[in-house]
């Protein structure tokens, strides 16, 4: 019997899958159609159940900087497996880790595992309410920080008032702990934080949005941010999930130099398994049970596995020192799509920072939340679709980021170029 296509397994899914996926932004809503199923991944590749092969640009959502199925990455799981898959005490592989990233993270002094950038989050948020004894938390439009109750909210009616939940099953009393703001302007950071004086515990924030697009911080807003959160003995926390070791080895706070006090993490330093974590100034830190009074547990926190493929990961990256390489495939992209953009006559903006880029089809650049939701997403999905039928898979939303690995070659690059300009001319 010939193996399902994706077809197959999608109607097998939706018959016990919500929604037939396991994450909602792989369901394809955004851009409609029918999402494909991957049954093998290599390289700058993914292999489809209907036996296509696609150039990849979502990259498992960030993890996969070194490609799919890396050899290096699939030695170190190949020997950690030989001792076990979870030894539910603390094992030497967490502490190389823990080593690891305090070397390579400016504001990590201390570092705690957990098993997804969600639960690194919440943790984070957790330890700032602890640690300050205060409750609200400032936030931005257009960041996501995961599915945490406190962070899955939107702006209220205005700008200063409290936040309202994002999604149901949010109290709206816990929702007003979280005041949500424009990205990109301090001045209404400072009015928050006069209005509420004393309340505030921390403000987080993903320091390159990337789960709206990719939005840039102007030059000194990262800068403004840090002595707002010193001068009112706020916690200031980068969620450097996804941009954390894909920026560069120290993420976005060594690129700027700005050092919060927390920082998340996740995606790279796991090599492709589970993991996340989060960590920063000792102080704070050791506010964490069991020394401290903050909880915070985890049955696979650390996980061997896990950590063999996450080591393997950071350190192919401190070895190769890729970042480089990277920006140069990101800036030839830009700079193929934009020209096609030019030739249309369309109006097309193209953010891009080392190996993250997005398309905002917008005549003005793209500052916060409002001007990119203003931007022709139908444009976006004329685009993706006409990729995908080309053999390029880019994120299935106008408001995600495209990621590119070591592994897409030039040749990769050079197609990726050609198909994405004939879309833009087709459109
Ligand atoms: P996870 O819980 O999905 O591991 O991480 C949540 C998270 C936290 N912070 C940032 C900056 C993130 O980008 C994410 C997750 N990113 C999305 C991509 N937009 C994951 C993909 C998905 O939700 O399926």
């Amino acid at each position: 019997m010939a193996a399902p296509n994706s077809s197959d397994l999608f109607k097998k899914a939706l018959r016990c899958i919500p929604g037939g996926v396991n994450s909602p932004v792989r369901a394809f809503r955004s851009v409609g159609g029918e999402p494909f199923f991957t049954v093998k991944a290599d390289g700058s590749r993914l292999y489809t159940a209907d036996n296509n092969s696609l150039i990849d640009y979502v990259c498992t959502w960030g993890p996969a900087i070194h490609g799919h199925n890396h050899p290096v990455i699939r030695e170190s799981l190949a020997l950690a497996l030989q001792r076990g898959t979870s030894f539910g005490t603390p094992g030497p592989l967490e502490v190389e880790m823990a080593e690891t990233l305090v070397e390579m993270v400016p504001s990590v002094e201390k570092v705690r595992m957990v098993n997804s950038g969600t639960e690194a989050t919440l943790s984070a948020i957790r330890l700032a309410r602890g640690f300050t004894g205060r409750n609200k938390i400032i936030k931005f439009a257009g960041c996501y920080h995961g599915h945490v109750d406190s962070l899955l909210i939107s702006a209220g009616s205005g700008a200063l008032t409290l936040g309202q939940p994002d999604s149901a099953g949010i109290p709206p009393a816990l929702a007003a702990e979280t005041i949500v703001l424009p990205f990109n302007d301090a001045s209404l950071v400072r009015e928050a934080f006069a209005k509420y004086a004393g309340e505030i515990a921390a403000i987080i924030l993903e320091p390159y949005p990337a789960n709206v697009g990719l939005i840039l911080p102007e030059v000194e807003y990262l800068r403004e941010l840090r002595e707002i959160c010193t001068q009112q003995k706020a916690v200031l926390i980068f969620d450097e999930v996804m941009t954390g070791f894909r920026i560069a080895p120290g993420g976005v706070q060594e690129e700027t130099g700005v050092t919060p006090d927390l920082t998340a993490m996740g995606k790279i330093i796991g090599g492709g398994l589970p993991v996340g974590a989060f960590g920063g100034k000792a102080e704070i830190m050791d506010y964490l049970a069991p020394d401290g009074p903050v909880y915070q547990a985890g049955t696979l926190s650390g996980n061997p596995l896990a950590m063999a493929a996450g080591l393997s990961s950071l350190n192919l990256l401190r070895e190769n020192d890729p970042y480089q390489a990277l920006a140069a495939k990101g800036a030839q992209i830009a700079a193929a799509v934009k020209e096609a953009a030019e030739s249309k006559g369309l109006p097309l903006q193209v953010p891009q920072r080392g190996s993250m880029f997005c398309l905002y089809f917008s005549e003005n650049p793209v500052r916060n939340y409002a001007d990119a939701t203003s931007s022709q997403t139908g444009l976006f999905k004329k685009v993706f679709h006409q990729c995908l039928q080309e053999g390029i898979y880019l994120p299935p939303s106008p408001f995600e980021t495209c990621f590119i690995s070591t592994e897409h070659s030039e040749e990769d690059l050079e197609k990726t170029c050609q198909v994405l300009s004939s879309a833009i001319h087709a459109l």
